[in-house]
C-alpha cells in the first residue's frame, strides 16, 4: 500500500466554515427603517411603560412586521422548486452559416448566464429527489438582448398542444379534494389522465426511466425540447434542436436510494450544486445543436413540430458549438433564484420559433405568469432579469415598481421632438432588429391535431428498446411501483393496454408485477413502427466511469488505521472525488497512535445514500461497538443495496457480515491496495442488482 501520512483533519468543505469570510467593514452599519431613519433599539417595541400595551405609533415595529407579513410571493405554478447558479457560455464553433445571432457567431466570446434547475410537480418547499422531469432553464445575457432557452432534462414532453398543459399539471399535482401527494406522479389522477392521452406514452418511458431520478443537476443532460429556427443574415431558416451534455456524464440514483435521500436530505441537489461551486468544482456542459433544413425535416418519418418526438442523434448528429460553465452561486436565493423570470419569447435576432403548438402556447404563458408571480409589468427591471449585455430602451412607461427615470417627453413615436432640439427617443432598426422567418402560409382556421402527430407509440418503443436490459428493468419496475399506487383498477388496465403498443414484453412484465391479467391492446391510431435503436438514448455505458464530481464517505472509528484512511483519501481525491469523513460523533475519532481525526458528518445524519461510494475503516473495537447500531448497519446495507462501491478494512468485516453484505467485485477489502475500491467507486455494480432487489 502506498505509504502516506496520516490524514490531517479534513479540510472543511464549504458551508462548514471553509470559506475565508471577509472581515466586516470598519464603519459600524446602522440599522434603519426602509426609509433610512436610523434606529436606536431593534430589540424592544414601544410601550406605555415597561409592562404596558404596545403603542400604535411604533412605526419601527409596524414597518418591520408588515414587511415580514408580505415577504412571500406566489410560487411558480410549475417548476416551483428550483436551484440556480450564475456562469458563462463560450462559443467555440461559429454557426454564422445558419444564424446572425452574435452569441452563435463570435467564437471565444464569453456571455454571462443564469441557470435554474427545477422539478415540475412539487411545491417550492418539496424535496429534490422525487421521480420527476427536471427543468433546465438558461438565461443568456447576450449583447443583443436576453436569450432564455428554457428546457428540461428530457428531450420530449407529455403533450403535443399547449392547450392540454393546465390539464396535465392539474392531473400530476396533488389531488384537488385531498391535497396530496406532494411531488409525486404515482397517483390516480395522473395515470388516469396519461392513460387517456396516448400521446404521452413516449414521455412516460422517459419519466419512468432513470433520467427522472438524477444523481445531481451537474450530472444530467439538458434539451431545448421544442424545435426552433436559426435565421442567417439572408433570413434563410434552419430548424434546430438544442442540447446540453454534462462533462461529468449522466448519472442517476436507484429508486430506493432516491426515496431515502428525500428523507435524509430534502435539499440534496440544491446542496450538491451549491457546495460544488463553492469548492471551485464548476459544473460544465457542452452546448450542441441538431440542424435540419426544411427538406431534411420533411424527409423524416415523423413531424419535428411534434414535441413528443425526438430526432435520434444517430440520424442527425449533434454539433457541439460551445460550453456552459456555472461558476458562481447566487448571493441571495429570493432575489435571484426565486425572482428569476424566464421567457421563451426572449430570443436574440438570428433565433426564431417554429410552429410547434407546444412552443406556441409557451410563448404566451411565461410572459403572462410573471405578472401574477412578480406582481408588476416591470419584472424585467429586477436585477437578475435585467438585460446585461446590451442597452435596452423603448417607449414603454410607468407601471408598478417603475425604477427607471425617463427624461424628456418622448414616450411615443413617430415624433419630431428632435426638430425642437429634444431627445426624440429610440427608433426601430429594420436591419439589426429581430426578424421573424417569413413562413409562407395560406391556411384555414381549424381546431385540429395534425395527422402527422398521430403516431404515439413508435418513439416510445424506440426509447424503451434502445435501453440496456438494466435500464429496461428499471422502467418496468417504476411502472409497477407507480401503478401499484393507483387505486383505480380500470386505470391500471388502460395503461397496460397502451403499453402493449410499446412493447409486449414490457406490458407483460408490468402486468405480472401488478398481478393482473394482460388486457387487449388499445387501438393505436397509427401502427407502431420499429425504428433503428438509438444507443445515445441510454445512460448506462454512455459516459466514462469516473469519480470526478462524486463524493466518497469514509466511516471511521476510534483506533482506526490513519495511514489507511490517508491512502483512501489520497486515491479518491487524486481521481477527482471528494472525501467526507463520517464518525459516530461529530467531534471525530482518535486514530491508532493517538492522532485526532475530525469528522465532516455524524453517522446518524450522514447515511450512505448521500455518497457515491463508501469505505469503512474501523478498528476491531470500533467495529464491535457498531454491531448493534442501526445507522452503522444501514450505512453498509444501503451502500451495498444501492450497488455502490464499498471498501472495508479487515476489522470492519463483522459489520458487513451482519449487514448482509456479500462479497462481489464491488466490495473491495482495503488490505494492501486501493485500486479495486477506486474502480468499484467510479460506477454502480449493476451485476449485483438481481441479488439485492426484485425487478419487474
Ligand atoms: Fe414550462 N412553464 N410550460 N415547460 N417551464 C413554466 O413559467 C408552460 C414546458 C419549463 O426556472 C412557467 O416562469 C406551458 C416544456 C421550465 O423559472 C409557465 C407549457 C418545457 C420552467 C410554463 C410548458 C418547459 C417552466 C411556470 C406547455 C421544456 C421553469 C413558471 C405548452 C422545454 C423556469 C414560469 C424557471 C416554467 C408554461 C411546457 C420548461 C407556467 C404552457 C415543454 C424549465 O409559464
Amino acid at each position: 500500500m502506498s505509504k502516506s501520512k496520516s490524514p490531517e483533519a479534513p479540510r472543511p468543505t464549504s458551508g462548514q466554515g471553509g470559506e475565508t469570510h471577509q472581515t466586516a467593514s470598519a464603519a459600524e452599519q446602522r440599522i434603519t427603517t426602509n426609509h433610512g431613519v436610523p434606529l436606536s433599539d431593534n430589540q424592544n417595541s414601544l410601550k406605555a411603560g415597561e409592562r404596558g400595551p404596545t403603542l400604535l405609533e411604533d412605526f419601527a415595529l409596524r414597518e418591520k412586521i408588515q414587511h415580514f407579513d408580505h415577504e412571500r410571493i406566489p410560487e411558480r405554478i410549475v417548476h416551483a422548486r428550483g436551484s440556480a447558479a450564475h456562469g458563462y457560455f463560450e462559443l467555440t464553433d461559429s454557426l454564422a452559416e445558419f444564424s446572425r445571432a452574435k452569441i452563435l457567431t463570435e467564437v471565444g466570446v464569453k456571455t454571462e448566464l443564469f441557470t435554474r434547475f427545477s422539478t415540475v410537480a412539487g411545491g417550492a418547499g418539496s424535496v429534490d429527489t422525487p421521480r420527476d422531469v427536471r427543468g433546465f432553464a438558461v438565461k443568456f445575457y447576450t449583447k443583443e438582448g436576453n436569450w432564455d432557452l428554457v428546457g428540461n432534462n428530457i428531450p420530449v414532453f407529455f403533450i403535443q398542444d399547449a392547450i392540454k398543459f393546465p390539464d396535465l399539471i392539474h392531473a400530476v399535482k396533488m389531488e384537488a379534494d385531498r391535497g396530496y401527494p406532494q411531488a409525486a406522479s404515482a397517483h390516480d389522477t395522473f395515470w388516469d389522465f396519461i392513460g387517456l392521452m396516448p400521446e404521452a406514452t413516449h414521455m412516460i418511458m422517459w419519466a419512468m426511466s432513470d433520467r427522472a431520478i438524477p444523481r445531481s443537476f451537474r450530472m444530467m443532460e439538458g434539451f431545448g425540447v421544442n424545435t426552433f429556427r436559426l435565421l442567417n443574415d439572408k433570413d434563410e431558416a434552419t430548424f434546430v434542436k438544442f442540447h446540453w451534455r454534462p462533462k461529468l456524464g449522466t448519472q442517476s440514483t436507484c429508486w430506493d436510494e432516491a426515496i431515502k435521500i428525500a428523507g435524509a436530505d430534502p435539499d440534496y441537489h440544491r446542496r450538491d450544486l451549491h457546495e460544488a461551486i463553492a469548492a471551485g468544482q464548476f459544473p460544465e456542459w457542452e452546448f450542441g445543436v441538431q440542424l435540419l433544413s426544411q427538406n431534411e425535416a420533411d424527409a423524416l418519418p415523423f413531424d419535428i413540430l411534434d414535441a413528443t418526438k425526438l430526432i435520434p442523434e444517430e440520424l442527425v448528429p449533434i454539433r457541439f458549438i460551445g460550453r456552459v460553465v456555472l461558476n458562481r452561486n447566487p448571493d441571495n436565493f429570493f432575489a435571484e433564484t426565486e425572482q428569476a423570470a424566464f421567457l421563451p419569447t426572449n430570443m436574440p435576432p438570428g433565433v426564431d420559433v417554429s410552429e410547434d403548438p407546444l412552443l406556441q402556447g409557451r410563448l404566451f404563458s411565461y410572459q403572462d405568469t410573471q405578472l401574477s408571480r412578480l406582481g408588476t409589468v416591470n419584472f424585467h427591471q429586477i436585477p437578475v432579469n435585467k438585460a446585461k449585455g446590451c442597452p435596452f430602451q423603448n417607449l414603454q412607461r410607468d407601471g408598478q415598481m417603475q425604477t427607471q427615470v425617463f427624461k424628456g417627453r418622448a414616450n411615443y413615436e413617430p415624433n419630431s421632438l428632435n426638430e425642437a432640439g429634444e431627445d426624440g427617443g429610440p427608433r426601430e432598426d429594420p436591419n439589426g432588429g429581430f426578424r421573424t422567418f417569413a413562413l409562407p402560409m395560406e391556411q384555414t382556421k381549424v381546431r385540429l391535431r395534425s395527422k402527422s402527430f398521430a403516431d404515439h407509440y413508435s418513439h416510445a418503443r424506440l426509447f424503451f428498446r434502445s435501453q440496456t436490459e438494466i435500464e429496461q428493468a428499471h422502467i418496468a419496475s417504476a411502472l409497477v411501483f407507480e401503478l401499484s399506487k393507483v387505486s383505480l383498477e380500470h386505470v391500471r388496465l388502460r395503461m397496460l393496454s397502451n403499453l402493449r403498443n410499446v412493447d409486449e414484453t414490457l406490458a407483460a412484465r408490468v402486468a405480472t408485477g401488478l398481478n393482473l391479467e394482460l388486457p387487449t391492446a388499445s387501438v393505436a391510431a397509427v401502427a407502431p413502427q420499429n425504428m433503428k435503436a438509438s444507443p445515445a438514448l441510454r445512460i448506462v455505458g454512455k459516459y466514462p466511469e469516473t469519480l470526478q464530481g462524486r463524493t466518497v464517505g469514509i466511516l471511521v472509528s476510534d483506533g482506526a488505521d490513519g495511514d489507511l484512511i490517508g491512502a483512501v483519501m489520497k486515491a479518491v481525491e487524486g481521481d477527482g472525488g471528494t472525501i467526507k469523513i463520517v464518525a459516530p460523533r461529530i467531534g471525530g475519532v482518535t486514530l491508532k497512535g493517538g492522532k485526532k481525526l475530525k469528522a465532516n458528518g455524524q453517522l446518524a445524519g450522514s447515511p450512505s445514500v448521500i455518497f457515491d461510494a463508501v469505505a469503512l475503516v474501523l478498528s476491531k473495537e470500533g467495529c464491535a461497538a457498531l454491531l448493534n447500531d442501526g445507522a452503522a448497519l444501514g450505512f453498509a446495507m444501503d451502500a451495498f443495496g444501492h450497488l455502490k462501491g464499498l471498501g472495508f478494512s479487515p476489522e470492519a468485516k463483522p459489520l458487513l457480515d451482519k449487514a448482509g453484505v456479500v462479497p462481489d467485485e464491488g466490495v473491495a477489502p482495503l488490505n494492501g491496495e486501493i485500486a479495486a475500491f477506486l474502480k468499484a467507486a467510479r460506477t454502480r455494480q449493476w451485476a449485483r442488482e438481481p441479488k439485492v432487489r426484485s425487478l419487474a
